[in-house]
């Protein structure tokens, strides 16, 4: 392997080069795939002498030619990375053509042209188009693409690609082509193509400019009638973006397609999406409501990515908080729509604590914006997004609407239509876009994206019943982070509840005295969670119970173990005026990782061994309220998926879950998830049981390897090795009992070395999955010296291997650090 070698932010210049067109022919073939790449490039500046870099991985160059002329093997330079082309002719533009050969059926990195079950597809962002073809692989090389796609016609009926289907036909020897033209301008990273055995559910949608557009899902024939849902939730997506942000889809096909082979959740490819299959599939027997809900927002992110992504692009990947954060932003809006926004808020930022906030305190801690990465891929953690969807909400917030959003995308619109070259998109772009269009005062805002690390934020009250004033005094404290060791004060928006304002604290140290206040309050802070930061208040116990019975903002009832927080418990399980998905959220106790989170020494048979406590504790003193909730929220007519019947199922499953008598899965699985927990004959039935009968259907069968790979029964290690699984099982398997802590922190290594060696292995088939299951160990240093020293000889024996991927070099190398 090349030593790995580190991006940096600061070292950006533009190409050299421009690429106007794009014109892709594939012959795709059961050993081999021939690519062809006819393009017209532009040098930047007039005459210019400079060399021509493309960027190639795993590829095998047939030919070269410039102009039609071919060149020899000493007129270019071929390194395992690059194509270099030194000396080009000095025109205004010239034509490039490069022949190259690929090997899709050996490729199970999931990243460039590969198959999943028997069908060709692409994934080209972050950097997996240069898997494909010789190409300057960068975000702001935008190009007019057309693609011909070529392929045995009884194996590859359908031949699909970005933009309009121009032509297609038979051609000799049983094969067949068809041709598509993308008319926008596209970044490599979202071209895309895919041929194979598949069927569509089809629909229209018209655009309130009269445009009708028709859309496509395309599955496995015997997989469409579970396609209902997403077909569902594209047209509610369309109908949102321009109700709220006055968008309309710009073509006249959108394509949906769903693999069972995907290394993330799916791509916003320009109108052609490709999903893993379990954000495209659901039937009430075979997926949950937490895996409708998840099709309903996905679906809405890849669509919205129309515009904030793909109309409107990231100069470099520097700047990929812009697109992702911005569609994360609308794509919670719209489920916040579609649903309950405060149930919606709270899973976020529980996901937050989960994800993010770990990440912000260990070897990968990075600002918003990175200033540097080794592979970009590490960088697309689910955390990531769901920091910036925290962020835009804290502008939502400032900004008191979503019109800030709009009128800065309308703003990069007009200006980006009028010359697109020279506007792809930078952080610095977005802030004075939204500074213009608001008159807005940032203040030190921008650190958020330059600075590491979750601020805490201390505050203290005092109230002067003489003068009758109430003074809140914040501290804020940014911790050291790699490279970062210290920070400067930023801008945090604490929503309070005494008054509409919001407080901007943007000092280290800052007070708000109010005046005329009658008697001492008790202040709900950061209502809706309005900064991602962790707080510590000084609000007394009695305190917090009042705010458990009172805090009209259902985000900031709080939860601690007392015997007044069982009957606080009590009294928010029987008020009828709450949402009874609140209601469940609300009694159900944080996860094991987040109280670990918190803790100076993370102690994970501590944490499982007192919250096992306080569900029993609390299930026995709770029990006829709960036994009522069962009761009247028994599922009773037929599954629908809408938020009554959501909430109604969440609450009820808090209660008690029955295993035979659920007629959904969303009830079955609450019932086979509490069931799977507890060793015995019982356990062992009802998971043969269940897989006896959806052995056929492998995202139920993934569904049941997560139960029992985070199952906390002793010694699970060994339970887990007996599973056999696909690489893509491998996500539910081992990202299962990553975050199961008990069996994972085992004080005998076992879990720890299950991972190590499971890492190495993978690393070789695909990188990209392993350096995800590799973050489990990035946290090392906060246990005790017993387990640190046994993952850092995992994490070291990892570095020893040989032939390491840079995914995993990345996380390894900085996790040791
Ligand atoms: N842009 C996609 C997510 C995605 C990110 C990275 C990938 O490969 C490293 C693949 C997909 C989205 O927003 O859904
Ligand atoms: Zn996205």
């Amino acid at each position: 392997m090349d030593a790995p070698k580190e991006i940096f932010l600061k070292d950006y210049t533009k190409p050299d080069y421009y690429f106007e067109t794009v014109d892709l022919s594939f012959s795709l073939g059961e050993e081999k795939t021939i690519v062809s790449s006819l393009i017209k490039v532009s040098p930047r500046v007039k005459g210019s002498s400079a060399p021509l870099v493309l960027n190639g991985h795993d590829l095998k160059l047939l030919s070269v030619k410039v102009e039609g002329k071919l060149l020899k093997e000493g007129d270019y330079q071929l390194d395992s990375r690059h194509l270099t082309l030194p000396s080009l002719p000095a025109k205004e533009s010239f034509v490039l053509e490069i022949d190259t050969e690929i090997y899709p059926h050996k490729n199970t990195s999931l990243d460039g042209l590969y198959k999943s079950s028997g069908n060709f597809c692409t994934q080209c962002e972050a950097e997996g188009f240069r898997k494909i073809t010789f190409y300057q692989d960068r975000p702001d090389i935008m190009a007019k693409y057309t693609c011909r796609v070529e392929a045995d016609k009884s194996l590859y009926p359908v031949l699909l690609s970005n933009g309009n289907l121009i032509s297609q036909g038979d051609i000799e020897g049983g094969r067949h082509f068809a041709l598509w033209e993308d008319p926008f301008k596209k970044p490599c990273y979202l071209f895309a193509l895919v041929a194979g055995q598949l069927a569509s559910r089809d629909d229209t949608f018209t655009t309130r400019s009269g445009r009708e557009v028709s859309l496509k899902i395309w599955t496995p024939a015997e997989d469409l009638p579970k396609t209902a849902h997403a077909m569902y939730s594209l047209k509610a997506a369309m109908k949102w973006d321009e109700d709220v942000f006055g968008l309309e889809y710009d073509l006249d096909l959108f394509n949906i397609v769903a693999v069972p082979d995907f290394n993330m959740g799916a791509m916003e490819n320009k109108s052609l999406n490709i999903f893993n299959s379990k954000l495209v599939l659901a039937s009430p027997e075979t997926a949950t409501d937490a895996d409708y809900a998840a099709i309903l927002g996905v679906i809405g992110h890849e669509y919205f990515h129309n515009w904030t992504g793909n109309r409107v692009t990231c100069r470099d990947w520097f700047q990929l908080s812009l697109k992702e954060g911005l569609t994360v932003f609308r794509d919670q809006e719209f489920s916040s729509d579609m649903g309950s926004r405060t149930v919606k808020r709270i899973a976020d930022v529980s996901t937050l604590r989960i994800y993010q906030f770990p990440e912000d305190a260990g070897p990968m801690a990075h600002p918003v914006r990175p200033h540097s990465y080794i592979k970009m891929d590490n960088f697309y953690t689910g955390k990531f997004s769901i920091y910036l969807r925290s962020l835009g909400f804290l502008l939502s917030i400032v900004f008191q609407s979503n019109v800030l959003v709009f009128s800065f995308m309308k703003r990069v619109l007009i200006s980006i239509s009028k010359d697109m070259m020279s506007k792809l998109v930078t952080c610095e772009d977005f802030f004075a876009a939204m500074r213009d269009a608001n008159n807005a005062d940032f203040a030190n805002f921008l650190q958020w994206y330059s600075q590491a690390g979750t601020p805490v934020v201390k505050v203290a009250s005092s109230y002067n019943a003489e003068a009758r004033t109430f003074s809140l005094k914040f501290s804020q404290e940014i911790p050291p982070t790699p490279g970062q060791p210290t920070k400067e004060a930023t801008f945090i928006p604490v929503t309070i509840s005494s008054s509409s304002t919001i407080l901007r604290v943007t000092k280290k140290e800052e007070e708000f005295v109010f005046s005329d206040i009658a008697e001492r309050p008790v202040p709900s802070l950061f209502r809706g969670f309005s900064a991602p930061v962790r707080v510590e208040t000084d609000l007394s116990d009695d305190d917090l119970f009042f705010l458990l019975a009172h805090d009209s903002d259902e985000f900031n009832r709080p939860l601690v173990l007392n015997p007044k927080f069982i009957q606080g418990l009590g009294s928010v399980l029987s008020d009828s005026t709450l949402d009874k998905e609140f209601i469940a959220k609300a009694i159900t106790l944080p996860g094991e990782g987040e109280i670990m989170d918190m803790m100076a020494v993370a102690d994970p048979d501590a944490v499982h061994v007192v919250r096992k406590f306080v569900r029993k504790q609390l299930a026995s003193e709770l029990k006829t309220e709960l036994l009522k909730i069962v009761e009247n929220n028994r599922s009773i007519e037929a599954y629908v998926f809408d938020h009554p019947n959501m909430a109604r199922r969440a609450l009820k499953n808090t209660g008690s879950s029955e295993y035979k008598s659920a007629t959904n899965l969303t009830d079955q699985f609450a019932a086979l998830a509490a069931l799977s927990q507890n060793p015995g004959k019982t356990r062992d039935d009802v998971l043969a049981d269940f897989y006896n009968k959806w052995q056929g259907d492998y995202l139920v069968v993934n569904k049941w390897f997560l139960l029992q790979s985070s199952s906390d029964i002793p010694g699970n290690v060994e339970n887990i090795h007996a599973l056999q699984t696909t690489i893509i099982q491998v996500y539910s398997l081992i990202g299962g009992f990553c975050g199961s802590p008990v069996n994972f922190h085992a004080k005998d290594g076992s879990g720890y070395k299950f991972l190590g060696d499971i890492v190495v292995q993978l690393d070789k088939i695909n990188p990209q999955v392993a350096s995800r299951m590799l973050s489990a160990f990035s946290r090392w240093k906060r246990y005790d010296e017993t387990r640190q020293a046994l993952a850092k000889a995992q994490l070291e024996m990892i570095m020893s291997a040989n032939g390491l991927s840079e995914n995993v070099f990345e996380i390894a190398s900085k996790s040791l650090a």
